[in-house]
């Protein structure tokens, strides 16, 4: 039992709340507080930055590309570097692998118990159109303590992470994660500085009739999304709305609070799928399913995919089970 039942209120840091959730496993919880605070500290001198791009130049281009051939932007750099190094401080990070490095970077051939993974600013394009942007995390563990080639602990399915979570910059900056025991929400209050608890247990409401797919690409996209097009537009399924912002954390918060769907599948251009496995679809996966959501490839659970490669990319269909049960109705 804890010495003290604190109340559930306002002022419930992300380290307090580990202490009462995880009371019973003292060490999770220091391990648990160290790794999200390494990410807390990077995502707040990121949020920073946000939001002040048009003053800074944060957001001009570095005339470089990472290895998906994507523009980077100066502060997709910073970002990365801010995180590695806040992480790297962490003795129990052994390993980080970031979309914006093509191979892990290993911080500790032998020691070191996790391995992170993280895309540290999601949606940068939108960032000098004052669109919301994110750093996307997912946390595993390393499967064994020798290895040859680091891929062998690193290439994981997504059911084995033991954390995972995204930062949003948007109106206000958000820290939404799970560690398998529900869903909750931080929301950083610039007069404290630090993230304090504004929503625990989320899960996504029921009939939230909202779709979330971009129809730019529809031409590439298969019969049976032109068929479940045709009906969340029916007059008889609807009404549902249509929201599409173009960045894959404003888009499924937007579904983790308000319901509804999010949707991208194979297009011409992204015949894989766009959206990474290791770092994007596999914690906003988690998320969902301790929401009470599903996330799916279009046939099987993110989850359960076993990685090939690293940078791998995958279709990612999330939100509410009912909804996401409905599109498979019409797609497999
Ligand atoms: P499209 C941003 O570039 C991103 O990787 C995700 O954040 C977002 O969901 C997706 O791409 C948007 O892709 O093809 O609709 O512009």
């Amino acid at each position: 039992m804890l010495p003290y039942k604190s109340s559930k209120s306002a002022l419930t840091s992300v380290e307090q709340f580990l202490m009462r959730e995880y009371s019973e496993n003292k060490n999770l919880t220091g391990e648990l507080a160290l790794l999200l605070s390494g990410i807390t500290l990077a995502s707040k001198h990121i949020a920073n930055h946000v939001k002040r791009d048009g003053l800074t130049g944060v957001s001009d281009k570095t005339n470089s590309t990472n290895v998906h051939g994507e523009e980077v932007k100066k502060l997709d750099e910073l970002a990365d570097k801010m995180l590695i190094e806040s992480l790297g401080l962490n003795a129990d990070v052994a390993i980080i692998s970031s979309e914006e490095n093509e191979n892990p970077v290993i911080l500790q051939e032998s020691g070191g118990k996790y391995i992170i993974f993280f895309d540290p600013l999601d949606g940068s394009s939108n960032l000098n159109v004052g669109i919301s942007v994110g750093t996307i995390f997912s946390i595993m563990e390393k499967t064994k303590q020798s290895y040859t080639d680091p891929l062998e602990i690193i290439l994981q399915p997504g059911h084995r992470q033991i954390a995972a979570g995204y930062i949003m910059y948007g109106s206000s900056t958000v820290l939404v994660f799970t560690t398998g025991k529900g869903v909750h929400m931080f929301t950083l209050d610039p007069h404290v500085g630090d993230y304090l608890l504004s929503r625990s247990n989320i899960t996504f409401p029921e009939n939230g009739k909202c779709f979330s797919i971009n129809e730019g690409n529809s031409q590439s996209f298969s019969e049976g999304y032109h068929k479940w097009l045709d009906y969340v537009k029916s007059p008889d399924a609807g009404p549902y709305t249509a929201r599409y912002i173009g960045s894959l954390v404003a888009d499924f918060h937007r579904t983790l609070i308000q319901g509804g769907i999010f949707v991208y599948p194979t297009t011409k251009k992204s015949p894989e799928g766009k959206l990474r496995l290791m770092y994007e679809a596999n914690p906003i996966a988690f998320i969902a399913e301790q929401a009470n959501g599903m996330a799916i490839d279009g046939k099987s659970r993110i989850m359960e995919i076993q990685p090939h490669s690293l940078h791998q990319r995958v279709p990612l269909i999330v939100g509410e089970k009912k909804e996401v049960n409905k599109i498979l109705s019409f797609i497999s």
